[in-house]
């Protein structure tokens, strides 16, 4: 019999695949050929704006997040269905890419109203990196108890709201919020990303409560390997069906960036209508004279900071 599931770990050639519905494990090989098959035809999803395709793909042919066919009797993937996602990450010393999460609805973006303060350049940073691997992002704004001026908090993240990204305001001590993160989850593959200390294992373990043990196993196993392309692994939330929480120490790290200087402009969601306005072709909306970009950050319909924002980042990558 032939079923369809999703790969959700990944060991040795051994793939670990749940059904949609049911909590049953199987553990399948990837059939020889289809290894040839799968490796010679990886164009399936091209990010379309970025130059980052011109990076070539690693030949391994699943990934965690993956949508499978597999037969149940000899135990093998017959078939990958084509990916709505990737998130993928170079790997060291190379230009082959690794696909550390496939199928990624959304990246939890998440951030803390006080302790720590909110860091607004490295949320730009996360946001320009969600973009360009062309990933769904979501803020999230935990510990919202801890906001000194809430008012003042919601009036800074309502500019990431005016350019289109959703913001959520949480709190794993008082669960507000976590009623709405737990409904943007449902059904899908959600990721959290952002800085220490900010409360994204606090938050998984509000929503899952049996999570604890699980996050500190993978954390020290994680902890080993910082420097090496590490492996993610999905965690299946019991309280709802078919909704995973992906757990990829790339998203935690600072080095989750990996965007081409030229690309930067192109993640900026609110620059796009600019885009090809300038008076020069290749204006990098620096100082360059007849910048539509620096006109519309003067007069704030571009997020001034946003901007300062943006030249940091040329300046960084
Ligand atoms: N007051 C308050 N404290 C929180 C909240 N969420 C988390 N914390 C506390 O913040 C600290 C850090 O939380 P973690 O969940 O470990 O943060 P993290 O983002 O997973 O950090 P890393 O694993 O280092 O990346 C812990 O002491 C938590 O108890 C919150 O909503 N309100
Ligand atoms: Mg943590
Ligand atoms: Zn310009």
């Amino acid at each position: 019999m032939q079923l369809k599931g999703t790969v959700f770990k990944g060991t040795s050639g051994n793939y670990f695949v749940r059904v949609a519905g049911s909590d049953v494990v199987h553990i399948v090989k990837l059939r020889g050929n289809l290894k040839k098959e799968l490796v010679y035809s990886t164009s399936i999803s091209q990010p379309r704006r970025v130059t980052r395709a011109r990076k070539r793909r690693v030949t391994d042919p699943v990934s965690v997040g993956d949508t499978v066919i597999f037969d149940t009797i000899s135990k093998q993937i017959e078939q990958v269905l084509p990916r709505r996602s990737e998130f993928a990450r170079t790997i060291p010393g190379s230009h082959e890419q690794h696909v550390l999460v496939a199928n990624l609805d959304t990246v939890f973006v998440t951030f803390a109203a006080g302790n720590p303060n909110p860091n607004f350049w490295l949320l730009d940073r996360f946001l320009v990196a969600c973009e360009a691997a062309e990933l769904n992002a979501q803020i999230i704004v935990n510990k919202i108890e801890l906001a000194e001026d809430i008012e003042c908090t919601m009036r800074e993240f309502a500019v990431y709201e005016r350019i289109g990204y959703a913001v959520h305001y949480t709190s794993a001590k008082t669960g507000l919020g976590l009623d709405i993160l737990l409904a943007q989850l449902r059904g899908k593959i959600g990721a959290f990303a952002g800085p220490s200390g900010v409360g994204k294992s606090s938050l998984l373990n509000a929503i899952e409560p049996g999570l604890k043990l699980k996050t500190a196993e993978v954390g020290l196993i994680t902890h080993k390997g910082r420097h090496t392309t590490t492996t993610a692994e999905l965690i299946p939330l019991q309280a709802e069906l078919d909704t995973w929480v992906a757990d990829t120490p790339g998203l935690r790290q600072v080095d989750f960036w990996e965007v081409d200087k030229e690309d930067i402009e192109s993640c900026l969601p609110e620059f796009e209508k600019y885009l090809g306005t300038c008076q020069f072709g290749n204006c990098t909306h620096q100082t360059e004279p007849g910048c539509s970009i620096r006109v519309a950050a003067r007069t704030g319909e571009i997020s001034p900071r946003r901007y300062d924002s943006y030249m940091q980042m040329l300046r960084d990558v």
